[in-house]
């Protein structure tokens, strides 16, 4: 059982996440044209996490039998001046996913809604993870400044990072997490 409010908050957050993994879409984009490969490479893999991260909004609504909701999807800036640039824009995009999720857990505790509250427990762990993430590499970045070689060299490394969250939801998000 999910009330109407819950419903509609969980459904503007499934919007936010796929809003999330346009905006990393377009960074991925950008930094092909820069020739940072593997900065796209990085990015393209934070497209697929959000995606699940939206996917799991989606099976969660329905498991609840919560009507699922598609809006619009917001563009996403098209230019970004740096590496540096992208990244500071994804912690500070990813800083407010955090307060969002926060908001969401403060609706589920006020309604009493421990199935959500659970269901969101992993959000919470997950963003604390996000921000790290985009913290590490603003720290090595300033390191890096100007430097050509220094940035090549951080490009090749994350060239490496793989997708290890499910992208086919062909038979439902849990299904492709168990394989
Ligand atoms: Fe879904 O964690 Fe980023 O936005």
């Amino acid at each position: 059982m999910i009330s109407d409010q819950m419903t509609a908050a969980l459904n503007a957050q499934m919007n936010r996440e796929m809003y999330s993994a346009y905006l990393y879409m377009a960074m991925s984009s950008q930094a092909n044209a820069m020739g940072l490969k593997g900065f796209a490479n990085w990015f393209m893999v934070q497209y697929h996490e959000e995606m699940f991260h939206a996917m799991k909004f989606y099976e969660y609504l329905h498991s609840q039998g919560g009507a699922v909701e598609l809006k619009a999807i917001d563009e996403p800036p098209a230019r970004f001046a740096s590496a540096l640039e992208m990244f500071t824009k994804t912690l500070e995009h990813e800083q407010f996913v955090t307060r969002c999720i926060n908001d969401l857990m403060d609706l589920a505790i006020a309604g009493k809604d421990h199935a959500t509250r659970i269901f969101l427990q992993w959000y919470v762990s997950e963003q604390v993870e996000e921000e790290e993430n985009d913290n590490d590499m603003i720290a090595q970045l300033k390191l890096i400044k100007d430097n050509p070689h220094g940035l090549l060299m951080l490009d090749r490394e994350l060239a490496g990072r793989a997708t290890t969250v499910p992208t086919d939801f062909s038979k439902g998000v849990s299904a492709a997490a168990a394989v």
